[in-house]
């Protein structure tokens, strides 16, 4: 499968999150992007590549404008600068958020000082902005749009973007877990610019796709499903559940499909089967799949059981769609085996 890969991501590379009350080291590595390339490679799953465009000539930058806040991409792309002019000392500390909005509280005003601003546009402790997080994360996106546009022009019929800091959780206006640009949905918005007139966002990430929901909400060309630990006791909590359908226009076109924590393959591929039913019947002409491998039994924060040979049968299960497909890389923390489960479901899905 093509796969379009980020060489800027090790420029993200946080110290610590913030994680069941202390500070630890992030889960969220480089060496995860570096174990999944190198399994591409030793099993020649090729062509693999950088984005060709680089994002020079600001079709980039208008591109990250339809899915997200012009205000939050300006603070992004400069919080970094702002954090080190603060104190030089901050250069060597990443910036962390600890104050946010309460409801009743105002987000129209967008405050001068700077933790007030990382608190307006986040909603965790646990994604820290280090001095390259801007520039890995707009490369990141340039390799999810460059996907959608392969497979757009009918060049291939599916791309993985491998890239991080991963998407699924960042919004319109806000980055939380390890997310900070919406790669899935840029995809799914790249996919619909290209001519798709239907496109399915296809979540199989431990957790729930909060950023891409929110994004897609009110809109009934972007079908958004999500497959996900349940959020009364999964990460992120408070999206996530049964009852939230869509609203206004976007009414009747997002799934949550919540999973109790211990669910072993058997239940997980029923709900897989839902979701490609719903996708079916939505009929959708193109699909992004944000493939995380954190349902894996082994992974230090997630609760699922699957094995590393079930992923090439999650492969096959989503080929069986039919669809042309873009694949965006997600989450997936047990680092030795990220590379072996992610190339699994791509070679499951490349093989039908
Ligand atoms: N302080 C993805 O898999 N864990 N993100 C809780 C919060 C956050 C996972 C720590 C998990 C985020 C892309
Ligand atoms: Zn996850």
């Amino acid at each position: 499968m093509l796969t379009i890969h980020n060489p800027q991501h090790h420029l993200h590379q946080g110290s610590h999150e913030m994680f069941r009350g202390r500070l630890v080291p992030c889960h969220e590595t480089a060496q995860r992007l570096d174990h999944v390339l190198a399994e591409l490679q030793r099993r020649g799953v090729a062509p693999l590549r950088p984005p060709a465009d680089d994002g020079g000539g600001g079709a980039l930058d208008t591109a990250l404008a339809q899915i997200h806040d012009p205000r939050y991409l300006h603070f992004i792309e400069h919080a970094w600068s702002e954090w080190v002019a603060l104190d030089p000392g901050n250069a060597e500390r990443d910036a962390l958020p600890s104050v946010w909005p309460a409801p009743g509280m105002r987000r129209d005003v967008l405050p001068d000082n700077f933790a007030a601003r990382m608190g307006l546009f986040s909603f965790d402790a646990g994604t820290p902005l280090t001095a390259g997080s801007w520039l890995a994360a707009r490369a990141g996106a340039a390799c999810a749009i460059e996907a959608a546009r392969e497979v757009s022009s009918g060049a291939v019929r599916a791309a993985f973007a491998l890239s991080r800091p991963p998407g699924h959780h960042a919004g319109a206006d806000f980055f939380g877990g390890y997310c900070f640009l919406n790669n899935a949905a840029l995809a799914a918005q790249a996919l619909r610019d290209g001519g798709a007139k239907r496109v399915a966002v296809l979540d199989v990430d431990y957790h729930h796709g909060n950023g891409t929901q929110a994004i897609f909400d009110a809109r009934s060309d972007v079908l958004t499903v999500s497959i996900h630990g349940d959020p009364m006791t999964e990460y992120p909590f408070f999206l996530g559940h049964a009852d939230e359908r869509g609203t206004g226009a976007g009414a009747g076109f997002n799934l949550n499909l919540p999973l109790p924590r211990g669910t072993d393959f058997a239940r997980w591929r029923a709900a897989l089967h839902r979701a490609l039913d719903a996708i079916r019947t939505f009929g959708a002409d193109a699909l992004v799949v944000a493939l995380g491998v954190d349902t894996f039994e082994g992974d230090p924060i997630s609760g699922f059981l699957l094995r590393s040979s079930d992923y090439l049968q999650v492969g096959r299960d989503i080929a069986g769609a039919k669809l042309p497909t873009v694949f965006t890389f997600e989450g997936g923390y047990a680092v030795a085996e990220v590379g072996v489960n992610t190339v699994n479901v791509l070679e499951g899905f490349s093989a039908s």
